[in-house]
């Protein structure tokens, strides 16, 4: 059966673009025709500056929310990084094998790196390693595809890339894995800056949806999106960023193509409108199911104790082959 790996990194609430980009497929599709895992990566939350008690509620936060979501602890495995040392171990292993070029060449890390300056910040060396940890977090499950939006292509690229360097090198340890995509949602925008993808970090506030936002609050953000100075309603995501990414979260929600339902709309008034409307009824269950699973906090806590168990039991034997191939020894 394939094994799908992916993980949410609790720097921040969790956003529409996370839910469209990822996790909506994870419940919908992945879990229902692999074998799965979804992993809070919460190491990953630490290569900016955070606050610890913050990192521990946003992790404890996106756990539920990927229950809410609809991910089914009977037919997948939920856990946190952090509870499963496999991955740490396994990283180190990996930055042995990657190269300093490789990590200074993902555009997250040139981009967050200008950013931590910017605020004034340091650098953590943990930024530029981060990529080498994700593939450790895959490459430790044996897994075949990694279901991601867009802005992960590079750093499941350097996974297999890690994969197949160590197999030649050192013998065959690992599965080379592959990213799969959304056919729409893949990249959601900031609705204030929609050149640029929504993040959890974003400095545009406004521009965000989050999960848990309020319905009203919802469809404030979405009626106030930036669109452009064209009066016709059309898909072109170079000329019109602003109209096209709110006909693609409209697609994504309701399902057909961008270019097609623009045919429907004479107005951007309209298509905001309808647009907020579906974003609302596409996050309510999933508010509902969360606020009664943060009734349950016993619930959660048994998933994600059992999840981390399951999960150490299927990377232990492979983390193990790896520590020997390299010339290690293994427990
Ligand atoms: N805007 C987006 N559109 C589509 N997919 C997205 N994803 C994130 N943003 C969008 C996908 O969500 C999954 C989990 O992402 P992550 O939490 O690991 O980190 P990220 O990609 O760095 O997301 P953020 O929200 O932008 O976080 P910050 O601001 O901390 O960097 C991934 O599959 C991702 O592709």
């Amino acid at each position: 059966m394939t094994r799908v790996f992916s993980g949410i990194k609790p720097t921040g609430h969790l956003t529409l673009g996370n839910y469209l980009g990822a996790v909506r497929r994870w419940a919908e599709v992945d879990q229902h025709r692999t074998d799965a895992l979804f992993c809070v990566v919460d190491m990953h939350a630490l290569t900016v500056d955070h606050d610890p008690a913050r990192v521990r509620r946003l992790s404890r936060q996106a756990a539920t929310l990927l229950l809410a979501s609809g991910l089914d602890p009977e037919r997948c495995t939920v856990f946190v990084q952090s509870q499963v040392d496999e991955h740490a171990r396994l990283s180190y292993v990996l930055e042995c094998v990657a190269t300093d070029g490789e990590a200074r060449r993902m555009i997250q890390y040139k981009e967050k790196a200008v950013r931590e300056r910017d605020r004034g910040g340091s650098v953590r060396l943990s930024l530029l390693t981060y990529p080498v940890l994700m593939a450790a977090d895959i490459l430790a499950y044996g897994t075949d595809e990694v279901p991601v939006g867009d802005d992960q292509t590079q750093h499941v690229e350097l996974a297999r890339d890690l994969a197949v360097r160590f197999n030649q090198r050192y013998g065959q340890a690992f599965v080379v894995p592959r990213a799969t995509h959304p056919e729409v949602g893949a990249r959601v925008m900031n609705l204030q800056e929609p050149t640029s993808k929504m993040g959890k970090t974003d400095d545009v506030g406004p521009g965000i949806v989050y999960l848990l936002d309020e319905p009203d609050v919802v469809r404030k953000k979405i009626m106030r999106a930036v669109t452009d100075s064209g009066r016709d309603v059309v898909h072109d995501r170079v000329a019109r960023p602003g109209l096209a990414n709110l006909l693609e979260i409209l697609a994504a929600c309701e399902g057909g193509d961008p270019g097609e339902l623009s045919g429907a709309y004479r107005s951007y008034g309209a298509l905001k409108k309808d647009t907020a409307e579906a974003v609302v009824e596409l996050l309510r269950p999933v508010q509902r199911r969360h606020k009664e699973l943060c009734a349950d906090p016993a619930y959660v806590d048994g998933v994600l104790r059992s999840g981390a168990e399951k999960a150490r039991g299927m990377a232990r034997p492979r983390v193990d082959a790896a520590y020997r191939a390299i010339g290690l020894s293994a427990g």
